[in-house]
């Protein structure tokens, strides 16, 4: 046996890098809990930190840092969508993306590929049209082309005339990209944790303290924690922490399942979604396939994997890219999409006093992770809710002030 192997894997004297270091006890208070170390809650600690030099800041998490739909997306970033609120918001995170690689001092290996959403009938057509006046009037760069310029872009699509769904154009959105979902997660949480945020994994909070219709602390299976205000960020179980919060929130949660292929030597320029035939896929760095396809079609807590989604979606990929019939699935995977009914998200205040949320992300969660964080720490700084995100707020669906942006999902539902 190697010396080596005895001397580095034996000794302790060698111990293994961390990033981030152990957080120390719970301390009894802090200014501001975050449940949820997932890119949102994370973002939100770093923007707490580091532009409104608030630090005394605990984010606590039942599992693991960006383990949750953090890990279980697939990484599009994109802003065409379909209401004007939305294209602000997310176009706000898409720009916040492109630097922060530089602003965190951490690769998160961003990507711009361009983003296809296919159009196979007139009514989608007339879907992409609506989307490219909304987006372009607001500065977004997205259009409608037709075959002849979507094949100069994507050469190995099918874009026969002879198949079940001919490709008649497609949304062009040159902006779109992707990242690395986990780099964003740890580099928020490294820059974070250096202006000594506290980052609690394996700390489940069982219960919100209340007092006077204000939130005061949780409980913990590590003890009690008091705070001054609360944010709740726990994607994929948001009606659940809610409840312990005491209101109810207008949510389905729904398994999204995705996978991808063994890596292959890049041929696929950019992003390309098809709603009718329910996929997404996109090549990553090092050469796998990305793909999802439609949400399950039932509510359920779980991140188990079906056949069934493998089998169905590796039937449409081979109608758009018919050459890949012998490439190999690697692992596949599911998220919980907390969808809301007007697929927009719920962000800002809540019934209980001091207690904010950020959730009802749906499908759309990874790509609006900066914004996120920079609009709720904005809110729990000032106490007021920044104008960009009062579209979003959870009482909308008691006067029915809507955000409609199911036109906008690149997920069947
Ligand atoms: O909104 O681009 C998107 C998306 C793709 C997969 C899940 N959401």
């Amino acid at each position: 046996m190697p010396l080596a192997l005895v001397k580095y894997g034996i000794r302790s004297k060698y111990p293994a890098w961390r990033q981030i270091p152990a957080a120390a006890d719970l301390k009894s208070s802090y200014d501001v809990l975050i449940i949820g170390a997932g890119g949102h809650g994370l973002a939100t600690a770093y923007y707490l930190a580091t532009v409104h030099g608030i630090t005394n800041v605990a984010v606590l998490d039942k599992g693991y840092l960006g383990g949750g739909n953090t890990a279980r997306n697939t990484a599009i970033i994109r802003s065409n969508y379909l209401t004007p609120e939305g294209v602000a918001f997310y176009d706000d995170a898409l720009r916040e993306f492109q630097t922060l690689s530089n602003k965190l001092g951490f690769n998160i290996m961003y990507s711009e590929r361009g983003h296809f959403t296919l159009a196979h009938t007139d009514a989608a057509i007339r879907t992409s049209r609506w989307r490219a006046e909304v987006n372009k009037h607001l500065g977004i760069d997205s259009e409608l082309i037709y075959p002849d310029e979507i094949a100069r872009i994507e050469p190995t699509l099918n874009l026969s005339k002879d198949v079940r769904f001919p490709v008649l154009g497609a949304l062009y959105h040159k902006p779109g990209a992707i990242a690395r979902h986990d780099a964003v997660a740890w580099g928020y949480a490294t820059r974070a944790v250096e202006r000594g945020v506290e980052i609690h994994q394996k700390t489940e909070v069982t219960s919100i303290l209340t007092e006077n219709g204000k939130a005061i602390g949780v409980e913990t299976d590590r003890g009690t924690v008091k705070a001054g205000c609360l944010v709740q960020a726990v994607s994929g179980h948001s009606s659940i922490v809610a409840k312990m919060a005491g209101f109810r929130l207008p949510i389905r949660s729904i398994p999204l399942q995705a996978c991808v292929s063994q890596p292959l030597k890049p041929f696929l320029n950019s992003i390309v979604v098809s709603g009718s035939l329910h996929i997404y896929i996109s090549q990553s760095a090092r050469g796998e396939l990305v793909m999802g396809s439609a949400t399950d079609p039932y509510s359920l807590y779980n991140t188990r994997s079906t056949l069934e989604f493998t089998e169905g979606l590796m039937g449409h990929l081979l109608e758009l890219f018919p050459f890949l019939g012998n490439v190999k699935l690697l692992r596949q995977w599911a998220g919980i999409a907390d969808m809301t009914p007007d697929f927009a998200p719920v962000m800002g205040l809540t019934p209980l006093d001091n207690y904010y949320i950020d959730a009802g992300w749906g499908t759309y969660g990874f790509k609006a992770t900066p914004a996120c964080g920079k609009y709720m720490a904005q809110l729990v700084a000032s106490g007021r809710v920044p104008d960009i995100i009062k579209p979003y707020r959870l009482d909308r669906f008691r006067d029915f002030s809507l955000v409609g942006e199911k036109g906008a999902a690149s997920v069947g539902h």
